[in-house]
């Protein structure tokens, strides 16, 4: 497939756009910096948030869309509306108006961040924003659900965990992404025959796990890693209060008393 990753250049994307050339897609990103990667002449340099055109360009043509380009973390309200709604809002117009049939969103479990820690919470728990972030998120997903229902878009929202190379924290035990595991979640998205809309968690096989994989797995995701090889060493640690209230919600961290 002809892929465009939108946030070629941050953490998620330059795992992503060699893995997915590795499945065999045809990549392309896009991204505010170009990466100092082997691929990196694959990437425009835009701005997304203000060059329409630049967008436009470099989806038009392509089957799916990869929309990754966000920031990270919990900022003020106009920060997130624009870093997750707008920008959202423009990737999915961009598609639209080209007639690209197929987005793969990166939403994240803080979406969903002050459910409380359950055996595990199904992927049809309604939005729990964390935080500003989160509310980012969960109206994100919303814009992705209404291009579904009113232009016929194919869409999956993946409420990602915690994507780091390996997992460093108890919470991580639960909420670990894997690299090659989040290469074989987009990857299934692109090729699912039948994605309508989904919302779905994405996170590795991990043995202690907080939310349930089905509808991911429905999607063709197999996951092969799981946090558990790590749990001795980070455990030989003595657990900390923040441990202990990062275990109470699902959204750790964000969650903790005057979190901003
Ligand atoms: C996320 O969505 C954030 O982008 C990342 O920085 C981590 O906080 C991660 O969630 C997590 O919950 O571990």
């Amino acid at each position: 497939m002809r892929v465009v990753v939108t946030g070629a250049a941050g953490d998620i994307g330059r795992t992503l756009v060699p893995g997915l050339i590795e499945l065999g897609h045809d990549v392309r990103g896009i991204d505010l910096v170009r990466p100092d990667e082997p691929w990196a002449d694959a990437v425009v340099v835009a701005d997304i948030g203000r060059d329409e055109r630049a967008l436009v360009e470099a989806v038009a043509g392509v089957d799916a869309v990869v929309h990754l380009a966000a920031r990270a973390a919990e900022s003020d309200f106009e920060t997130a509306i624009d870093s997750h709604v707008r920008l959202t809002h423009r990737v999915l117009e961009a598609a639209r108006t080209t007639d690209v049939g197929r987005v793969v969103y990166a939403s994240s479990n803080h979406a969903v961040g002050f459910a409380p820690r359950q055996a595990l919470l199904s992927d049809r728990e309604r939005g729990r924003p964390d935080g500003f972030y989160g509310v980012g998120k969960v109206a994100a997903e919303a814009l992705c659900s209404l291009y579904h229902d009113r232009f016929g878009m194919q869409v999956a929202c993946l409420r990602i965990g915690s994507f780091r190379d390996r997992p460093v924290a108890r919470r991580h035990l639960s909420t670990w992404l894997s690299p090659g595991d989040a290469v074989r979640l987009f990857g299934a998205c692109l090729t699912a025959p039948d994605l309508g809309f989904a919302i779905v968690y994405g996170m590795s096989a991990n043995r202690r796990a907080w939310w349930d994989l089905a509808g991911a797995r429905a999607l063709g995701y197999t996951p092969a890693d799981d946090a558990e090889r790590w749990a001795t060493e980070i455990e030989a640690e003595p657990a900390s209060a923040d441990d202990e209230w990062d275990g109470r919600y699902v959204g750790g961290e964000f969650t903790r008393p005057h979190a901003d």
